[in-house]
């Protein structure tokens, strides 16, 4: 066992005899949702998780170490505390070795659940390959580690605050099966369009499950990136949501965000000018992914 991990006792019981257990991210809490509802969600999603059969293991990092399951009170903390890193793959070492608090991404989630040996990871939006990267450079660490790591990650597709279709050329370039579940379509977070055809697409979360692994057990490493579509009550209009994205991208220009500071600036102005109809979308696909998250985390289990 790795010296910088710790494991909940309920997530090492789990994997040790063999329960399916899902990886949540905590930036998401941190930095990607308002006080206390990104606490009700956090706890809302572990009991999606729960209500499909496996078991709920957010992670962090506090104390020199990855914490693999989080206790209801180091939830809250992660919540409304001021002095929480956003980190990524390269903040680790930083934040780790200065016993800092901080609430990890999909890169850094995905890289410690599979320290821990944990196959299927919930988010709600990757991060991508942002609008402008042709001069920006702006491609999230997300997509290299997924790359990198054998860790499957459900998601509500890509949030056209990016460049979706140069995401999805990333992702091909990388090796990434991209697969969407029950249309066509790859779906954009809030909507269940993109205007992208999904490269691939799965109806059934066994066929799945023996997809992902088939991919390991060729020996190919790294992800497979799996995007559940919105529930159709909860879409916001495409429309709507080009004209607040191109707002929150105007007011990031001016105000020269640069960096790690950029998805968080974004994601929290289009909150605030969607007057809660964009976290009331976000809540809704989250816990859909988790549910998703678990089937496939239990029809993996079934495989082997
Ligand atoms: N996109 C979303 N919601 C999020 C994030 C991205 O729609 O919460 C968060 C995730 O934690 C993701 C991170 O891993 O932002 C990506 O940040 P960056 O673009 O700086 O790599
Ligand atoms: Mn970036």
């Amino acid at each position: 066992m790795n010296p910088y991990l710790h494991v909940l006792p309920e997530v090492s019981e789990a994997l040790s005899t063999g329960k399916p257990v899902v990886a949540l991210e905590s930036t998401i809490i941190s930095h990607g949702m308002p006080y206390p509802k990104n606490v009700e969600t956090a706890l809302a999603v572990e009991q999606a998780v729960r209500d499909n059969g496996a078991i709920p293991a957010t992670i962090a990092i506090f104390g020199g170490k990855c914490h693999v399951g989080l206790s209801r009170e180091e939830l809250e903390y992660f919540g409304h505390a001021p002095d929480v890193w956003k980190v990524s793959l390269r903040d680790m070492p930083y934040v780790i070795s200065r016993e800092l608090y901080g609430a990890t991404t999909v890169a850094a989630t995905m890289r410690i659940a599979s320290m821990a040996g944990i196959k299927i990871f919930v988010t709600g939006g990757i991060g991508g390959v942002h609008r402008g990267a042709e001069t920006s450079m702006d491609i999230s660490a997300d997509l290299t580690e997924m790359a990198d790591t054998s860790v499957a990650v459900v998601s509500a597709g890509v949030k056209s605050i990016l460049d979706i279709g140069l995401t999805l050329e990333y992702l091909e370039t990388k090796g990434i099966p991209v697969v969407t579940i029950g249309q066509d379509e790859f779906p954009s977070f809030y909507s269940s369009k993109s205007g992208y055809k999904s490269p691939l697409r799965i109806d059934e979360t066994n066929s799945l499950a023996r997809m992902i692994h088939t991919k390991w057990g060729l020996g190919l490493k790294g992800s497979v990136l799996i995007a559940n579509p919105l529930p159709a009550s909860d879409e916001i209009d495409a429309a709507v949501m080009e004209t607040h994205i191109r707002e929150a991208l105007q007011a990031a220009a001016a105000k020269q965000v640069k960096g790690k500071d950029v998805t968080p600036f974004i994601l929290q102005y289009i909150a605030q000018h969607s007057k809660g109809e964009s976290l009331e979308a976000n809540i809704s696909l989250i816990k859909n992914n988790a549910a998703l998250g678990a089937k496939i985390a239990v029809s993996m289990l079934e495989l082997v």
